[in-house]
This record gives structure tokens, C-alpha cells and sequence, in this order.
């Protein structure tokens, strides 16, 4: 992995989303994935999300991970610049505890599909387990990984609540 150039691009509306998108990059880094971790915003660096959606497939990327919260167009507008798999994980928000968010991610009309998460931390853990998943169909050694990960958490449940 030391030397490979990221395979999973992680991008998010703000440093404000770091918060919860580092969920996803510490699931990553526990599978042993290279990935990236940008800002990347639709509204207010729209020249840089075109650049990086443009550009993803290009540079090895084989699947993108975006986080955003609010009017949250960031997942859908790069899923429209691009043929990866876009996995879109609703940011919990201020005003509306997140509901914004994941509706504005999950209600793409047919034709560009993100594929959303659960909101928070949950959907940024899983968006990476997703992409993983999607990784291992294709790679046997990160599919024995992503079996050990899920062999470890089954082992990690108690019988009992305490
Ligand atoms: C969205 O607006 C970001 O994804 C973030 O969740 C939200 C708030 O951004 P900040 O005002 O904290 O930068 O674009």
C-alpha cells in the first residue's frame, strides 16, 4: 500500500465535515485502503469540484466517498462529472439534525445515481465499508481483510450488556 496512489477519494463540503468524514478515512486506514482526503465544495470551490470529478477516474481513483451537510449537492454534482461509484454520507446539520442533508443526497432524479449512507458518523463508517466492498470484489487480498474486520467485530460483541 506504501507506495500505491489512492484508490478511494474522500471529499467533503468543509473542514466543518472532518468531524464526521474522518470516520470513513480511519475505516480506510484500518483496511490498510490509500486514500485522499479533500475540501472539496459545490458552492463555493465549484471550479475545484469540477477538477477533482473530472480528473478522479484518470488518476486511479476507483470509487468517491462525498460528505456534505445542508443543501447537500456535493455527492450528486460529482456523481455527474464522473463514472466512479459516488457513495454520499449526509452531514449531520445544525438546523435540521441531518434530514437536509440526507434528503437532499438521496433523492437523485433516475439517471445519476449516489449511493447514500445513514447520517453521521454511522454513514461515513459504513460509506467505507461500502467502497471497500465494492474494492474487494476484485481484490482478494482486501477481501480477506474485510473479512477479518467483520470476523473481529462479530467477536467484539458480549453476550451480555455488562
Ligand atoms: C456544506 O455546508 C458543508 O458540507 C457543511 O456540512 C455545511 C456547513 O459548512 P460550514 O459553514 O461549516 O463551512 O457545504
Amino acid at each position: 500500500m506504501a507506495d500505491a496512489g489512492p484508490l478511494i477519494g474522500i471529499i467533503m463540503g468543509s473542514r466543518s465535515d472532518w468531524e464526521t468524514m474522518r470516520h470513513a478515512a480511519e475505516t480506510l486506514d484500518a483496511l490498510g485502503i490509500a486514500h485522499e482526503c479533500k475540501v472539496v465544495s459545490a458552492h463555493r470551490t465549484p471550479e475545484r469540484l469540477y477538477e477533482y470529478a473530472k480528473s478522479a477516474a484518470g488518476r486511479g481513483l476507483r470509487v468517491v466517498i462525498a460528505g456534505a451537510g445542508g443543501a447537500a449537492h456535493l455527492p450528486g454534482m460529482a456523481a455527474s462529472m464522473t463514472r466512479l461509484p459516488v457513495l454520499g454520507v449526509p452531514v449531520e446539520s445544525k438546523a435540521l439534525s441531518g434530514m437536509d442533508s440526507l434528503l437532499s443526497i438521496v433523492q437523485m432524479p433516475a439517471g445519476i445515481p449516489v449511493g447514500t449512507l445513514a447520517i453521521g458518523r454511522a454513514g461515513a463508517v459504513n460509506a467505507a465499508l461500502l467502497a471497500a466492498a465494492i474494492l474487494a470484489t476484485t481484490d482478494e487480498a482486501l477481501a480477506a481483510r474485510l473479512d477479518a474486520w467483520r470476523a473481529r467485530q462479530t467477536a467484539d460483541v458480549a453476550e451480555t450488556p455488562e
